[in-house]
């Protein structure tokens, strides 16, 4: 009897110890195991419709997963707008590259266009972003 009050002593000693040894090291862990891992990168390059336009022109993410667009601006200045899902890069120079980050809330197609004026077909300069659930 006395035996068995002294083991469950040492033993609710030795799982407190266990459960905070396990905290310290195990939220550091769990933190990085819950923190939604880092956008994946799409690379999209920005050339006149005259070349290839977006290249690619259609892309496709999933609804609630960030999603990372990597722009490179090939020739002139150019940006990418995506009206329906709240984006706007702003110009890319040519040379240069710039990102936009955004996770969408909703399924769907949208459409992209560039927003910078570049060359005559200009308003061809169109892709499409595929939101899949
Ligand atoms: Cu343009």
């Amino acid at each position: 009897m006395r035996q068995g009050k002294h083991s469950i002593f040492w033993e609710i000693i030795a799982l407190g110890t266990l459960i905070l040894g396990l905290s310290f090291l195990g939220v550091p862990m769990l933190d990085a195991v819950l923190k939604p891992s880092p956008p994946h990168g799409i690379v999209i390059r920005l050339n006149i419709v005259e070349s290839s336009g977006f290249d690619p022109s259609v892309i496709t993410v999933k609804r609630g997963e960030p999603v990372k667009i990597i722009l490179h601006g090939m020739d002139v200045s150019h940006s990418l707008v995506v009206p329906d899902l709240g984006i706007d890069s702003g110009p890319v120079e040519p040379g240069k590259e710039k990102v936009v980050e955004f996770t969408p809330d909703k399924a769907g197609t949208f459409v992209f266009y560039c927003g910078t004026l570049c060359s005559v077909k200009h308003h061809f300069m169109r892709g499409t972003i595929v939101v899949e659930e």
